[in-house]
């Protein structure tokens, strides 16, 4: 086999990797930064949290804006599309894009002269898109919670209980609030399925990993759940794409990408996934017996299950694997978010947050405990309107920067036991696992080794591993030749630290009961 491209459309940015899988290197990477590079939308973090109660959006044009500029610029830094011979993707989870009947027909006919912001921007039925970080419906939750029968019910059957981030309830807060735009729309998309569209030119299926992230899918089953579809919204069956496997060969990749960018007509599309799914796979812990932690723009911990088990907690998912089975999910909001408040909040470099600040400070803090939660925390679901510490005072930078690392990575334990996996190490990954500090913290906390992998964007190269597993190639090998771990990048848990995060773990589950 020749070339691969993975690409992810994550919250911040739009990133793509090209594998030689048979050599196994990284021949080009490349990145679009939406608040840096496309500032006119005004979405400085790649959304706008400006909504009432909690609604978080995207502007959709801004996405296929930022496909036209990487492809252009990797273009003209001579990327060779036409060696290309497969392409995935990996998006940000839950959001969801909703379009007008035109839009298949319109993908049909894309010209190369013209860009795809421009082209596609009549398809919208709705010109936002509301992402993963809203939390807007919980009406809705409630309702769809009713009409299934309780959280355990709709638990059971999509392997989450109704949760505001999750697709389904999105869906059906727009068919209430707009019903007349709700009736224009033909189809509705994942981030992920709509941007697999795109490159195919035909509006295709929904994986199965990432159908799981929207309270509509039967996890047994592995097809729409005609309760829960009923539940959420009027005529919604006739606007779900199907559920397909992620592994699914989507045809040659649209002429508009072979004639604007000199792709080959016969690149092969392959569905695209979620960012978690797509991460499971970058880290090679698609089998079972890998915990992979993910400190990006929200903080995740996933692993492989195996074998289905839900837990009907607010926290808890269960979504398809993308490569076989099933997998958990716990997402924490508050991840590198709150970590940037506190580095900006003591005007320090990420080099100055690690050596001039956290080891300037005691493993433990001397007990201070902080409640992490910058913005509304959805595990545990509590809004406190900002960080609270459990002693009153000026902590200064040290003690601060210690706090919410601690803070964030008690939390993580406390949650995550629900599990059952039998943990011997971690898997780091995600823009902040590059910090040593960082993941000396983590290692302490868990009392558990922590590993990273040489090359970091595990969503990325996730993407571009399951298009090169779904057009024949081993997995193993995939895994052998792109998943190595980072020679000297293990980080090992301090002997003394185990004891005292040990003694921790009560107070702070204390400390959150009390709020
Ligand atoms: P996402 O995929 O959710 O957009 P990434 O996994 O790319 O996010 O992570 C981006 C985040 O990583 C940035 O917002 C930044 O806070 C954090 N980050 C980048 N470098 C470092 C570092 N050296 N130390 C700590 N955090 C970092
Ligand atoms: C997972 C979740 C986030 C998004 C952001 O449930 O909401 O991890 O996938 O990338």
């Amino acid at each position: 086999m020749s070339l691969i491209l993975g690409l992810d459309l994550s919250t911040q940015s739009l990133s793509a990797v090209v594998l030689d899988s048979t050599k196994g290197v990284i021949v080009t990477s490349d990145s679009v930064n939406f608040g840096e590079e496309l500032p006119h939308y005004g979405q400085v973090h790649g959304f706008d949290d400006s909504g009432e109660g909690g609604e978080v959006h995207a502007n959709p044009l801004m996405w296929l804006e930022a496909l036209d500029l990487l492809l252009e610029r990797m273009k003209e830094g001579g990327c060779s599309f036409s060696e290309i011979s497969a392409v995935s993707g990996s998006g940000q989870q839950h959001g969801s894009v909703y379009l007008r009947k035109c839009f298949a027909q319109q993908l049909a006919r894309l010209s190369p002269r013209h860009d795809l912001k421009n082209q596609l921007a009549s398809c919208l039925a709705r010109d936002s898109s509301p992402i993963w970080m809203d939390s807007s419906t919980l009406a809705e939750c409630a309702e769809i919670t009713e009409a299934v029968g309780g959280s355990e019910q709709v638990c059971a059957k999509s392997g989450s209980i109704a949760i505001e981030r999750f697709t389904g309830p999105q869906i059906r807060k727009f068919a209430k609030n707009e019903p007349e735009a709700y009736h224009q729309t033909g189809t509705i998309h994942l981030v992920s399925s709509f941007f697999a569209s795109i490159m195919a030119g035909k509006s295709l299926a929904i994986d199965h990993g990432d159908a799981a992230g929207m309270n509509l899918m039967n996890l047994s089953t592995k097809d729409w759940d005609l309760e829960l579809v009923e539940a959420t919204a009027e005529q919604l069956m006739e606007k779900l794409p199907p559920c397909a496997s992620s592994a699914t060969q989507s045809g040659p990749i649209s002429s508009y990408f072979v004639e604007k960018y000199g792709f080959s007509p016969t690149c092969e599309t392959v569905l695209w996934s979620g960012d978690n799914p797509c991460s499971l796979v970058g880290m090679g812990a698609a089998s079972p017996g890998k915990l992979v932690i993910s400190l990006g723009t929200s903080d995740t911990l996933f692993a492989a299950l195996p074998e289905l088990k839900t837990n009907p907690s607010a926290y808890g998912h269960v979504f398809g694997n993308p490569i076989e089975g099933y997998m958990s999910l716990i997402c924490f909001k508050n991840g590198s978010l709150a970590r940037e408040a506190v580095k900006e909040q003591f005007g320090l470099s990420w080099s100055d947050f690690e050596s001039r600040a956290l080891s300037r400070s005691v493993i433990g803090n001397d007990g201070l405990l902080m409640l992490p939660f910058y913005e509304p925390e959805i595990t545990p679901k509590l809004d406190l309107g900002g960080a609270l510490f459990s002693e009153d005072g000026d902590h200064g930078a040290q003690r601060t920067v210690r706090a919410v690392l601690e803070g964030q990575f008690l939390n993580m334990r406390v949650h995550s036991d629900w599990l059952g996996v039998d943990l011997k190490e971690i898997y780091l990954t995600g823009g902040a696992s590059e910090n040593d500090g960082i993941a000396q913290v983590l290692a302490n906390v868990f009392g558990l080794p922590v590993e990273r992998l040489e090359v970091p964007g595990s969503a990325v190269i996730g993407a571009a591993l399951r298009a090169a597993h779904a057009l024949g190639e081993n997995l193993s090998d995939l895994e052998e030749k792109f998943c190595k771990t980072k020679a000297g990048g293990r980080i090992e848990p301090e002997n003394a630290a185990k004891a005292v995060y040990d003694r921790m773990v009560e107070p702070f589950r204390l400390f959150l009961a009390e709020q």
